[in-house]
């Protein structure tokens, strides 16, 4: 994988964060898609997810599409490294309101997804900060706040990585998940 990340324990669970690209973590049962609305291949993330899954992912999402913001779909993985991918919709900064809501909503929705499937790992990207425009600490609140909210209720997700482009990012990232989660490994 990706070198050293800052891991935290929490209820049993694990939560992390880490450099690196979603397309490439092998040892995760789902990878987090940040979709567009119909599920095909598009920049950033979705770009890297659909290159790696290939045709046989597209055929797979096809029948699901169109999704709304805050909206979690799962699919088998093709030609990934994991078993399965989970397709959020982000809301686009600005224009998807409540903003807030709606990614909180990918979190809570992708993990009810994965439980649902009783995986047991789950790798997320930041969900609408990239095309989608929304500030990345505030959406890194959003995310890490909203996993906080699920730790209790989770049976068989024992393991969230956060795969973050930058070392910046991942800086920003980690600063947040220790305010929320608490510093203590
Ligand atoms: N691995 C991990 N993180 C990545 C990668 C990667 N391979 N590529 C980019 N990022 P974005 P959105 C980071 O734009 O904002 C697409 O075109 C990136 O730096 O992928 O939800 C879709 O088709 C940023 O911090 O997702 C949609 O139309 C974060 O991942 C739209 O963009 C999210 O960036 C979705 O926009």
């Amino acid at each position: 994988m990706t070198g050293d990340s800052l891991r935290i324990e929490r209820n049993g669970i694990v939560v992390e964060c880490t450099t690196g690209d979603i397309a490439g973590q092998q040892d995760i049962d789902a990878v987090v898609n940040a979709a567009n609305a119909q599920l095909q291949i598009g920049g950033g993330v979705a770009g890297a997810i659909h290159r790696a899954g290939g045709p046989a992912l597209d055929a797979e999402c096809r029948p699901l599409a169109p999704i709304k913001p805050g909206e979690a779909v799962i699919t088998g993985g093709a030609e990934l490294p994991n078993s399965y991918v989970i397709h959020c919709l982000g809301p686009v900064y600005g224009r998807d309101t409540p903003e807030a809501e709606l990614l909180a909503a990918c979190y809570r929705n992708a993990l009810k997804r994965a439980e649902e499937t009783g995986l047991q790992s789950i790798a997320f990207p930041a969900i609408s900060t990239g095309a989608f425009g929304y500030p990345m600490r505030e959406a890194a609140q959003i995310a890490f706040a909203t996993i906080a909210e699920a730790l209790p209720d989770l049976s068989s997700v024992t393991h969230i990585r956060f795969v973050l482009y930058s070392r910046r990012d991942r800086d920003l990232h980690e600063e947040v998940m220790r305010d929320v989660l608490g510093d203590a490994g």
